[in-house]
């Protein structure tokens, strides 16, 4: 019984000690059909339990025995030029395919009027807010995410990222905190659209989670002004 007791206190310092982050995907907040027709349930199946699941494993397995790494993903990211390709690739892999569930639904909703005046500060209108993400998207090269997001100036800006990268990064040419993201990954997109990129980019605004994207716009903001 006493070992029993040793055994059970050895493994909870041993537990601690080498305590490090363990990442994993929250379910989506909808089922993988309810975005047709702008995003059909075989993309959504293959997108996040084969792609969005393998950055999760191998940002996992990149971690393993970094009992220092930061162990949230935020900060891993704000550090990410201290870290191998892997995390950075799959750590950003993983953030972003987060962001991108959280802001897609079905249920039509509307900027708040916070976030509305902001975009309308910014670029004029909705409109061509709308306009900047999609040019963004369309013209990045190859792989990667077209943003919006808050900069260090509390102002809303577009950008767009190769690969996994992301505004939250040391390493990203465009410095924020992200409200909107859109992977534009051919797997996001190719089963249904093939080639014709601007057509999922237009087709998306369908089903952008207003609520969600204003929520995360006041977060931002809040965030920014701390610093
Ligand atoms: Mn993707």
């Amino acid at each position: 019984m006493k070992s029993f007791k040793s055994l059970f206190l050895f493994g909870l310092i041993f537990i601690s000690v080498f305590a490090q982050a363990q990442f994993s995907q929250k379910p989506l907040p909808y089922s993988k059909e309810s975005l047709e027709p702008y995003i059909d349930a075989a993309t959504m199946d293959i997108h996040y339990n084969k792609h969005h699941a393998a950055y999760v494993t191998n940002l996992n397995k990149a971690l393993e025995g970094k009992t220092d790494a930061p162990k949230t993903i935020e900060e891993l990211l704000a550090n990410v030029s201290k870290c191998s390709p892997a995390v950075r690739n799959n750590g950003g892999g993983h953030f972003n395919h987060e962001l991108f569930w959280s802001i897609l639904s079905a249920e039509k909703s509307a900027p708040s009027s916070k976030l509305e005046k902001a975009i309308n500060d910014a670029f004029g209108d909705v409109n061509a807010m709308k306009e900047a993400v999609n040019k963004a998207g369309q013209t990045q090269f190859g792989s990667g995410w077209s943003w919006l997001y808050v900069n260090s100036d509390g102002k809303l800006a577009v950008c767009s990222t190769p690969n996994q990268d992301n505004p939250l990064m040391d390493v990203c040419q465009c410095k924020g905190i992200p409200v909107l993201g859109i992977d534009v990954w051919e797997h996001a997109y190719y089963l249904k659209y093939q080639n014709k990129r601007a057509d999922y980019l237009n087709n998306i605004w369908n089903i952008i989670n207003w609520k969600q994207v204003s929520d995360n716009y006041e977060m931002a903001i809040k965030k920014i002004s701390m610093k």
